[in-house]
């Protein structure tokens, strides 16, 4: 198009326009970012999706949010829904690690990007989304192991755990019980001697730790449990049975939510690793550099630590979750 003076002079009262007309086609059109939650099945889950949803209000982008109740049916649906909706960006944190890549490539022909958060899929293509951020699970299953070995290290008998893992499927469960058997298989004393999932419920945690109790009560020493809602349903069972949570058995959780703090100074729980929720701003900021064109790394990890429950009660105050 000719620059005239008639053209630049169109163009700058349309531009003046857009500047009083806020909102309007004419002004900056807002991002509008897709995002399949999960579920809504943890304290770690609320507190992640209040993490996306302030994030994105505090971010001015548009954000169409979506909850699958713990139902990889549910978030195919919602991710065509978006792809449909011809959203900018989509999102998600897939609930078990297979099964996405047709939906996937349907995201790629529609040439609207996709953001991993909080859990992984397992695709040989990696071209299918365009960064995964998130815990690195394996290490904080590691992380529980090295705490346990320290913690049993003069224990001269065998050490019998029984183990609480997530959702069958997901990759936290899949990592975390990779990380910690890679720690204690060092030491033959260490023997898991029961495991099943309690799907990070605290009502499945309960209901799976009373079967663990009615089978092997006095003989278990430790529970190691995926996440901090099982272990707080298994510390109600562990005292339903006349037992003492963090001392007849030794209780290892990961995620460090508000309710493991409060269990930790109420002397019933041990230890919880910090699986961080907090991805809302991690991920708005991932997303306006998807739209600037900016390129991102394939992998971005979230920096966490371990609590045992000595420091519970001065790091308490400091929590965001
Ligand atoms: C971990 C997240 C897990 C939490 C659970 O990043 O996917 O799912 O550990 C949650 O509490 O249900």
């Amino acid at each position: 198009m000719k620059l005239t003076r008639r053209t630049l002079t169109t163009a700058l009262a349309a531009a003046s326009l857009a500047s009083l007309l806020p909102g309007t086609a004419l002004a900056q059109k807002k991002i509008v970012l897709g995002f399949s939650q999960v579920g809504a099945e943890s304290e770690w889950r609320t507190a992640n999706t209040e993490s996306i949803k302030s994030s994105a209000a505090e971010a001015g982008i548009e954000l169409k949010f979506s909850d699958a109740q713990q139902k990889q049916e549910n978030q195919i649906k919602a991710i065509r829904s978006f792809i449909a909706q011809k959203v900018d960006v989509i999102a998600f944190s897939p609930v078990v690690e297979t099964g996405w890549d047709t939906v996937l490539r349907e995201a790629k022909a529609a040439k609207i990007p996709v953001v991993l958060t909080d859990r992984s899929v397992n695709s040989k293509d990696d071209s299918l989304y365009v960064t995964f951020m998130g815990s690195d699970f394996v290490e904080e299953g590691r992380k529980a192991g090295r705490w346990l070995v320290e913690k049993m290290k003069d224990q001269k008998g065998e050490v019998n755990i029984v183990e609480l893992q997530g959702t069958v499927g997901s990759a936290p469960a899949i990592d975390r019980k990779k990380g910690f058997e890679e720690i204690i298989k060092a030491d033959p004393k260490f023997k898991i001697i029961r495991s099943q999932t309690g799907d990070f419920t605290r009502a499945k945690g309960k209901e799976v730790m009373e079967a663990f109790l009615k089978a092997d009560g006095k003989k278990i020493n430790v529970l190691f449990a995926h996440n901090d809602d099982m272990a707080i349903g298994a510390i109600q069972a562990i005292e339903e049975a006349g037992m003492k949570p963090a001392k007849d058995i030794t209780i290892i959780s990961i995620d460090a939510v508000k309710g493991a703090f409060e269990a930790m100074i109420a002397g019933k729980l041990n230890v919880s690793v910090e699986c961080s929720p907090l991805l809302g701003p991690q991920l708005m900021s991932a997303v306006k550099d998807i739209k600037a064109g900016k390129a991102l790394p394939k992998r971005i990890v979230t920096e966490e630590t371990i609590f045992p429950m000595e420091v519970a009660a001065k790091e308490f105050p400091k929590r965001k979750y």
